[in-house]
């Protein structure tokens, strides 16, 4: 049976049922891994993120650390981390309600992630199918040491902050696990120290296809750009894109994961990017071909990015602005990530400076 990927979170926690008078706490983030964020990353974090920040107590940065596992152009990882954090606010997350950083600005996190590596077991780490993946595909003689502690350091960032809950997309779930075996190995051995968060995966948008080859996720890092719909991307590009997209040859506007990938996944960017459900859009086209269907989400995409792109390269205008954000936000992290850190380091035994 093909499951209707629409219907339900794997995970939800309502803020009111949390034990807390505060607002419960969320952490996200995403790598400043290229110019412009890619269509995948909108539906399946930022979109969830824009329409949580409300809710919770919000962190979302740019991971910037953890971009440095892949090789970088020192001036272009600057620009990339700035490129990400304005699309951040093009997309309606606000630096105003949401802390919103650049993790290499808070020291607390590689700090945090050493401490959790000596809690960490070589074997548990070397489980993680995202290292495997990349250490088979690019042999161990180029994987990097951060390449493998990537998770703990992912680790840090979530546990510094006292998480409840983090969404992400379905392939950061494991990454998720192991940080709730960190924080519960921790408390265990020295006490309560830090709360054990949630991962919240949106089932419906959870993974989206590249759309040339609809059975690969759409990625910021794939080997060709011609199946990824890029934010930042003059928006009749998109809407090329779109009308090339890989399709088949029934003919037929209809769900069906295993023998329609490519019909399946522009069903699911539809149904994101207009809020509209599957099978509405279904019908609408029942009985018109794969051209119609194309033109009409392609001017969803258009609707959706053509005032995004323009919000971004408005902020990337004033870059100096755009840093001073980005500063504030940084102090107001630094300030819970330290408390957490300070914790630790009398827990772990560390003796203090004075
Ligand atoms: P890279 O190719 O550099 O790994 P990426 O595009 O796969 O980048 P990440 O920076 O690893 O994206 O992920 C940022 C967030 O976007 C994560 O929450 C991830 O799960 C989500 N995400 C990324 N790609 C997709 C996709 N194709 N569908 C749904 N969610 C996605
Ligand atoms: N590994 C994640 C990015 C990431 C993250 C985090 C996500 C780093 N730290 C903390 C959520 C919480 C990725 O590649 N998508």
């Amino acid at each position: 049976m093909t499951t209707r990927p629409w219907s339900s979170t794997t995970a939800s926690v309502e803020p009111g049922t949390l034990d807390q008078v505060t607002k419960a706490r969320l952490y996200s983030g995403m790598q400043p891994s290229a110019d412009s964020l890619q269509v995948g990353n909108y539906i399946g974090a930022l979109m969830q993120w824009r329409d949580l920040q409300d809710s919770y107590d919000a962190f979302f940065s740019v991971v910037d650390l953890h971009a440095l596992t892949q090789p970088n152009d020192p001036a272009e990882l600057r620009e990339k981390t700035r490129r990400t954090a304005a699309q951040y606010i093009a997309a309606g997350i606000e630096p105003s309600r949401s802390t919103l950083y650049v993790q290499s600005h808070v020291a607390a996190h590689p700090e945090l992630a050493w401490i959790l590596s000596t809690i960490t077991g070589f074997g548990e780490a070397g489980r993680m199918t995202q290292f495997k993946d990349k250490s088979q595909r690019y042999g161990a003689d180029v994987t990097s040491v951060g390449l493998f502690t990537y998770p703990i350091l992912m680790a840090a960032d979530i546990l510094l902050y006292q998480t409840n809950i983090v969404p992400v997309g379905d392939d950061q779930k494991q990454h998720i696990e192991l940080t709730r075996d960190l924080a519960e190995r921790f408390n265990a051995r020295y006490g309560e120290t830090f709360t054990v968060p949630m991962p919240v995966i949106q089932q419906d948008t959870a993974r989206i296809y590249d759309l040339q080859n609809p059975t690969a996720k759409m990625s910021k890092s794939a080997e060709s750009d011609a199946g990824t719909l890029w934010l930042l991307d003059d928006p009749s590009v998109s809407a090329k894109k779109v009308m090339r997209a890989v399709t088949d040859s029934e003919g037929s506007v209809r769900y069906d994961r295993e023998n329609k990938p490519g019909v399946s996944n522009l069903l699911v960017i539809y149904a994101a990017l207009t809020g509209r459900q599957i099978p509405a859009i279904e019908d609408e086209y029942a009985g018109r071909g794969y051209g119609d269907f194309k033109k009409g989400l392609a001017e969803a995409v258009v609707n959706e990015f053509g005032p995004v792109r323009a919000r971004a390269l408005e902020l990337l205008d004033d870059p100096a602005e755009l840093d001073r954000v980005l500063a504030k936000n940084a102090d107001r992290a630094a300030e819970v990530a330290n408390a957490t850190l300070n914790t630790v380091y009398d827990r772990i035994g560390l003796l203090r400076r004075r």
